[in-house]
């Protein structure tokens, strides 16, 4: 199968492989703390990051703002006669630089993969035609799809929504859609579906049954999931929630939103969510937040792993670069158990004026060694027990006498109420150590 890909044209020419360099390297396209083979804890850095690649933002995506045109005008489009061999090269070019970059994922939509054709049925023929060369380029390369889903949300017909759409012949063109969309994922082995809302919200509640749209989608996701099951997919469907943009309340707000909604819906065993930083911030969250609340409500899934902009204040993409946000996050993803189905999907854009052919590498390596530097330090913190110590020794009152029975529901609320007065007047003045803990924490940032 190497040949398939072997004397394709190459699309980033003058870059090779990205190696490891360690921190010293003055070389702008090598890792300065990515090491995939080293091994951190128990795994290797690569098994336990997952870096996967977002087709839409790299390969799609060309500089246009609501200001202003294209600023990455790229070869694989201006050189093609039609939008089926735009769609080819895209392709090709995509697996350059996964395999360049050495990341072992991607994700990706239904029509990023392959143009939307004149009727349902042209589309799925375009979407399977990419998928034939997309398996025979996973062969050959090794790289694997994370998960797929389908761009319900740029057509006009959805304009007021897909699965929440009023009317219902919208919601089953939707439903055809998704289900070439999870054929496709099968095909390609991919390892999850995902369902981000798309425009599944409102704009105005004055015309709007909330209730009824909450329902449909309910009833929708139900249907698609158990659609996929009997195809034989095994693995995990995802909600990734997000708060606004661009309805002005998506009905996937939050991870603690996501998690009544598939309760309510009787979802929540076979779906988990996939949590986008920059989402966190539009709700209001920070990261560590969402994370930490997705692991409470046992939800952790995936990432999409990007940064927002705290002037700004939307949906603005970057790629990760703090790593005080990626040790905290990945913090929490080591106390969750890490990554199983899930990864860290660059869903992040380089910006509109970032137009040398280079500036995409740049910012996966950016990104990736934020994500090693913060891997390393998360595993720091786990390691030497100090911090999650505290807060285990934070809550030892629970772990016997009648704290302990409390936990195993053996304690009536007159037993509280009377045991509180006689035994434990004087509890509550304790410090939460905050600044001292975040001394520590600051200590494992600099490898101490
Ligand atoms: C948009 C979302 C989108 C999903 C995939 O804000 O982040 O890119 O990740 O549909
Ligand atoms: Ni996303
Ligand atoms: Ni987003």
């Amino acid at each position: 199968m190497a040949d398939f890909y072997a004397g394709k044209k190459e699309y980033f020419p003058g870059i090779g492989k990205i190696k490891y360099e360690g921190p010293k390297s003055g070389n702008a396209l090598a890792f300065k703390y990515y090491d995939p083979e080293k091994t951190v804890g128990k795994k290797k850095m690569k098994d336990h990051l997952r870096f996967a690649i977002a087709y839409w933002h790299s390969f799609c995506a060309d500089g246009t703002d609501p200001f202003g045109s294209v600023t990455h005008p790229h070869p694989w489009v201006t050189d093609a006669e039609t939008p089926m061999e735009a769609a080819e090269h895209r392709m090709d070019a995509a697996f350059e630089f996964f395999t360049k970059l050495g990341a072992n994922f991607y994700c990706f939509h239904d029509r990023d993969m392959a143009p939307e054709g004149d009727s349902p049925g042209e589309s799925e023929k375009n979407l399977f035609t990419m998928v034939a060369r997309a398996k025979k380029l996973q062969k050959a390369t090794g790289v694997k799809l994370l998960w797929g889903t389908a761009n319900l949300f740029s057509n006009p017909r959805y304009m007021n929504g897909a699965a929440t759409n009023p009317e219902f012949g919208v919601l089953a063109i939707a439903a055809g859609q998704v289900k070439s969309a999870i054929d496709a994922t099968i095909e390609l082995g991919g390892q999850g579906y995902t369902f981000w809302g798309g425009r599944e919200g409102y704009m105005s509640l004055l015309n709007t049954d909330l209730k009824r749209e909450k329902d449909h989608i309910g009833r929708f996701l139900g249907l698609a999931r158990d659609y996929a099951r009997k195809q034989g997919f095994k693995g995990a469907f995802y909600i990734e929630p997000k708060p606004m943009e661009p309805t002005k309340h998506q009905y996937d707000y939050d991870v603690e939103t996501v998690g009544l909604f598939l309760k309510t819906y009787g979802l929540e065993k076979d779906f988990r969510v996939n949590i986008e930083a920059n989402h966190a911030e539009l709700a209001g969250h920070d990261f560590f937040h969402e994370l930490e609340t997705a692991a409470a409500l046992g939800l952790f899934g995936s990432v999409d792993a990007n940064r927002g902009d705290f002037i700004t204040g939307w949906d603005t993409d970057q790629f990760p670069f703090s790593y005080y946000e990626t040790a905290l996050a990945m913090y929490a993803i080591l106390k969750a158990g890490g990554f199983t189905t899930g990864g860290l999907n660059f869903d992040a854009k380089i910006r509109r004026n970032s137009v040398d052919p280079s500036d995409l590498f740049l910012a996966h390596i950016g990104g990736m060694d934020a994500f090693a530097v913060g891997l390393e330090i998360a595993n720091r913190v786990i390691k030497d027990g100090v911090i999650p110590g505290f807060v285990k020794k934070r809550y030892a009152s629970f772990g016997s006498g009648d704290g302990a029975k409390y936990e195993k529901g053996q304690l009536s609320f007159a037993d509280l109420a009377k045991i509180g007065g006689v035994k434990y007047g004087k509890a509550g003045v304790t410090s939460g150590k905050q600044e001292y803990l975040e001394n520590v924490f600051n200590q494992y940032l600099l490898g101490l």
